[in-house]
């Protein structure tokens, strides 16, 4: 490996563009590798990425160039070079566009960011996540049942005709991500489905209140937790859920978090969850149960398939990235942290020769709070604007903003935006506190983009 390095970026890039990057990224999606691209000089990078880099001076060491380091869409932009890594199939699915499948099963795909450039995601481009095998035998939406059973007083079974009877309808724009979100951008690799920024969405979901439902069925004082159940069936073919996983009654009982049932004005198409599902927003999206029957409300921390173990854990405290993690020393995953996402220039742009300015325009979010700033940087870091930032549509919807950047010249350009939630939390450069399962990846979005 070190031999082959030495034969440059280059020359390793034309002989043999496959083995190249198996071996300086080992996989689709890139990190900040520290010292790979050592011993290659500038023009071996720029020959790399396409185009000189007027901003070299200012580009940490070790840096791999976003055009290199994140796959892009398999309609290859032409700033990424042809030996960038082959990206991920797009799906094929009736209803749904062409975004990325990052495993086939159980189906995983996520939407590239340049196409979550609405305001509120179309349901063909909203991103899925399956754990399991979608239920197939689902019946008249109306008739499916959900019950609520634990520490209650009353325990309910309700089909969705009757929660649409019983309960006040609300329709929100609430943004949701997987808590795995990010996860390519962890070094070392963490287990897991390698997901960019596109494990995440805003749709406008109708559905009832939980706390509503929870009200009704009247809440013992013991009640602490939820613990949730779908009627999805697991690949190993026994009777375990696919995924169980609970929020504090809190939570629970936030105005926003929602038992759903449409989706963008459409009933709740059947891969998102239908007929009905959970919606809780800004928390990892694995407490979104889809297929929803039971919610089982505790008296402690529930404890179904992925609430222990390192599942949806992430460190208390800090270890080396790659380290030894004590199970002990973690803590179950909540409200996500800040984020922000460039939609628009496509990553891999390739710009007209003369282009002097870029109008960007982007997503932020962070969890349970709002987003106070967002800011872009041309220049890896060296300096930041501030975007034009929209207020969320409603608490928990995403905030959409909109930026201008000059260009000193022609050349390679990475774009960043990061953003700072309520309370001055900002994004960091790099995906930190690393965990084995890899949560909460959150670095500053980069995008490149050719002016040549
Ligand atoms: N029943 C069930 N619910 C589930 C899952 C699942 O595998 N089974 N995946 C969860 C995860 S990890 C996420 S991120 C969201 C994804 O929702 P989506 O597929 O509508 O985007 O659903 C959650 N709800
Ligand atoms: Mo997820």
């Amino acid at each position: 490996m070190s031999a082959t390095r030495e034969r440059g970026l280059t020359e390793l890039y034309q002989d043999d563009p496959e083995r190249a990057d198996a071996l300086t990224f080992g996989r689709r999606t890139g990190i900040e590798r520290r010292g790979f691209l050592k011993g290659a000089g500038l023009g071996a990078m720029a020959a790399a990425v396409g185009g000189a880099i007027p901003f070299a001076a200012d580009m940490p060491a070790g840096l791999i160039p976003a055009a290199l380091a994140q796959a892009a869409p398999a309609a290859a932009p032409a700033a990424a070079p042809a030996a960038a890594p082959a990206g991920p199939k797009p799906l094929q699915m009736p209803g749904k566009a062409e975004i990325l499948v990052i495993q086939e099963r159980p189906l995983n795909a996520e939407t590239p960011q340049h196409m979550l450039d609405d305001d509120v995601t179309p349901t063909a481009k909203y991103f899925v996540r399956n754990n399991g095998l979608p239920p197939d035998q689902l019946g008249a939406p109306a008739s499916w049942r959900i019950t609520v059973d634990g520490e209650v007083n009353t325990p309910l079974t309700l089909t969705v005709a009757e929660l649409q009877q019983r309960f006040t309808p609300v329709t929100l724009k609430l943004q949701m991500e997987c808590g795995g979100n990010g996860r390519s951008f962890f070094t070392p690799e963490a287990r897991g489905n390698q997901w960019g920024n596109g494990a995440a969405g805003c749709a406008e979901w109708t559905g009832v209140r939980l706390r509503d439902v929870l009200q009704a069925a009247s809440l013992k004082t013991s009640a602490v937790y939820t613990g949730h159940y779908g009627a999805d069936k697991n690949l190993q073919g026994t009777d375990a859920p696919v995924i169980s996983r609970g929020i504090r009654i809190a939570k629970a009982m936030d105005e926003d978090t929602l038992i759903a049932f449409r989706m963008n004005g459409e009933a709740l198409p059947n891969i998102h969850g239908g007929p009905a599902r959970l919606i809780v927003p800004g928390w990892a999206g694995s407490t979104s149960q889809k297929w929803l029957t039971r919610i089982w409300i505790r008296d402690k921390e529930h404890d179904g398939q992925g609430m222990g173990g390192f599942s949806y854990r992430t460190m208390r405290t800090p270890i080396v990235p790659g380290g030894q993690a004590a199970e002990a020393d973690t803590q179950i995953l909540e409200s996500m942290p800040a984020r922000s996402i460039i939609t628009s220039p496509e990553h891999g742009a390739k710009l007209p020769a003369n282009t002097r300015q870029i109008n960007l325009r982007g997503a932020a979010w962070a969890g349970d709070k709002t987003v106070q700033a967002v800011q872009v940087s041309v220049d890896f870091g060296a300096s930041w604007t501030a975007a034009q930032l929209s207020a969320p549509a409603n608490r928990h919807a995403w905030q959409r903003w909109t930026a201008a950047v000059t260009l000193p010249s022609a050349g390679y350009f990475e774009v960043w935006s990061r953003a700072t939630d309520q309370d001055g939390k900002m994004q960091p450069h790099a995906a930190g506190n690393w965990n084995p399962q890899g949560y909460g990846a959150n670095p500053v979005n980069r995008v490149a983009v050719l002016v040549a």
